[in-house]
């Protein structure tokens, strides 16, 4: 006879920022709890991610845990954006500090999940045998499943190739190669300086151009931080309560209602800050195609003056969507990169990569060798990851069936049909809209909040309503077409992955909205779920 499944109260999937945090919530209830990654390490996707040049695009004082006032008051970050091992190290030392390894089962993937109706628990399938628990929670972040397209003739090349999202762990010398890079997202505009400084020759082919603002990237300034360190309760108080989760100013100003030299004075201004602060320069940028022409003619105008070979300079301008439709990228000497004798900028766009060969790959009609291959070809965002894992709620419905035309959920955390559920940054949250940070402590707290709730009260179930799930839909949707985001090809829409349902998948309305929304559900004794 088989062994009996082991169960927990709480089952959590994903290494990352929020599975840790949450299981260090949940041990301080009287409940059980587990947590299970495919990965050899803790980390999530900063375990995965360790391509040359991979770091934060968000200030490291503001993407890091505020939880717990020792932990933020200790830890120093050497510089302003932390790269990815410092990040690693981060987590790691968190583990530690708050003994979570006891409860963490490392190397076992999830295959597959299935809600018992009589038994009022899931049934969860792993590598290694079976578990059972009250509570699912699927914390297996948005960017976690890589997209490789499927290139005729990959498994022909006989250099080695590589996806940023699943790099050696011992790393990659690329002295004396010649190199391709396909993609310029935010990690191909990361990696690209890094690997053009070491390979012989770089070949960078670009289907899309995007926008990039300088990170302005350095040695944590002692005086700053101390600074920093003096109010971090308050800057984190307003993180919670503003739009993206982070502390920069809104402007309450629109881009066309001040003269054309107080406007460039402030994207000046705003370039100089660094990173996603520019697309605050205006309230306007994201909604209005005028306003945000000129942050984007801006941007160009920073590229060419940055490119001295104007034709290059000009095929790095993007035209093809408003500035930051596309994720905004944030760099270190992205474009002056191109500057160098050995990188070359190949624009794929009318042309697409028609296979691989033996030796490198064709595009129009020519063939580029190389030693090694870079896909820096992002995700399958949002909800690869928990599609990638066999969902089934309540009579057998498979979650892959019921999003087949897109997703569906109620405040981005839960799913009608599937009770105990809880997708952590999940479509329909603000998620990769907000600082990432932001919002996992958010959904932790108010998840850890509900069940604590929940079991203390003898209930021993939570479930969306199909009215509460239509709406909450709706309003994702209303929120994202009234901005200019939909108009993009972009991976917020699910537009990178062939056949993938083209629908808005975070919510915009906002972090502070968004949070409220979900303390009044709870405080309405969670309006528009069924509690039993
Ligand atoms: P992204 O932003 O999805 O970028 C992927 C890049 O790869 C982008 O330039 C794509 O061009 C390109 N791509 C994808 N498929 C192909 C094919 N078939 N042929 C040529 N080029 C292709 O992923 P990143 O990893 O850079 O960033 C993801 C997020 O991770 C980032 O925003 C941060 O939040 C962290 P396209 O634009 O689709 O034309």
């Amino acid at each position: 006879m088989a062994a009996a499944p082991e169960h927990r109260d709480v089952l959590i999937v994903g290494a990352g920022f929020s599975g840790l945090y949450l299981l260090h919530r949940l041990r301080q209830r009287d409940l059980q709890a587990h947590l299970v990654d495919r990965a050899p390490s803790v980390g999530g996707t900063w375990y995965w991610n360790r391509y040359p040049g991979c770091r934060c695009d968000v200030e490291s004082m503001t993407y890091s845990y505020s939880f717990d006032e020792e932990l933020e008051q200790e830890w120093s970050w050497s510089t302003r954006y932390a790269d990815q091992p410092e990040i690693l190290r981060y987590l790691n030392h968190v583990a530690d500090r708050f003994d979570l390894r006891r409860d963490i089962q490392l190397e076992t993937s999830v295959t597959a999940a299935r809600w018992d109706e009589d038994a009022s628990l899931w049934r969860v399938t792993t590598n290694h045998g079976e578990l059972t628990a009250r509570w699912f929670v699927m914390a297996t972040g948005c960017l976690s499943i890589p997209n490789t397209p499927r290139f005729p003739g990959l498994d022909r090349f006989d250099g080695a190739w590589y996806h940023t999202a699943a790099w050696p762990e011992d790393g990659v010398d690329f002295t004396g190669q010649r190199v391709g890079v396909i993609g310029t997202g935010s990690t191909g505009i990361q990696t690209i300086p890094q690997v053009a400084a070491q390979a012989e020759q770089l070949t960078v082919f670009q289907r899309t151009p995007n926008f990039s603002i300088p990170a302005w990237n350095g040695p944590m300034d002692p005086a700053a931080e101390a600074a920093r360190k003096a109010i971090y309760r308050e800057t984190r108080a307003t993180a919670r309560r503003g739009p993206t989760g982070d502390i920069w100013p809104e402007s309450t100003s629109t881009a066309l209602a001040v003269s054309a030299e107080e406007r460039e004075a402030e994207y000046e201004r705003r370039w100089h800050e660094g990173s996603f602060s520019f697309l605050s320069s205006f309230h306007d940028i994201t909604t209005d195609e005028t306003a945000n022409e000129t942050a984007a003619e801006f941007v160009r105008n920073k590229i060419r003056a940055t490119v001295t070979d104007p034709a290059v300079a000009e095929l790095l301008c993007p035209y093809n969507h408003p500035l930051g439709t596309k994720r905004l990228c944030v760099d270190t000497d992205y474009y002056a990169t191109y500057n160098r004798p050995n990188v070359t900028l190949v624009d794929i766009k009318d042309a697409p990569i028609e296979e691989i060969t033996e030796t490198g790959l064709i595009t129009g009609g020519t063939e580029y060798a190389f030693d090694s291959l870079i896909f820096a070809t992002g995700f399958d965002s949002m909800t690869g990851a928990l599609l990638a894992v066999d969902i089934r709620g309540r009579n057998d419905q498979s979650l892959r069936d019921l999003w087949a035309e897109g997703p569906h959920s109620y405040l981005g955390l839960t799913v009608h049909g599937f009770p105990n559920l809880f997708t952590m940054t999940g479509p329909g949250s603000p998620s990769v809209l907000s600082n990432m940070m932001t919002s996992i402590e958010q959904h932790v707290e108010w998840v850890d909040e509900c069940i604590g709730h929940l079991s203390e009260q003898g209930q021993t179930t939570i479930e969306a309503t199909p009215d509460a799930q239509a709406d909450w839909d709706q309003q994702v949707h209303d929120e994202a077409y009234a901005t200019l985001y939909p108009r993009a090809a972009s991976w917020y829409m699910g537009a990178n992955i062939p056949g993938k349902p083209r629908v808005f998948l975070p919510y915009i309305g906002g972090v502070g909205k968004y949070t409220e929304i979900c303390a009044n559900v709870a405080a309405d004794g969670y309006r528009g779920f069924v509690v039993a």
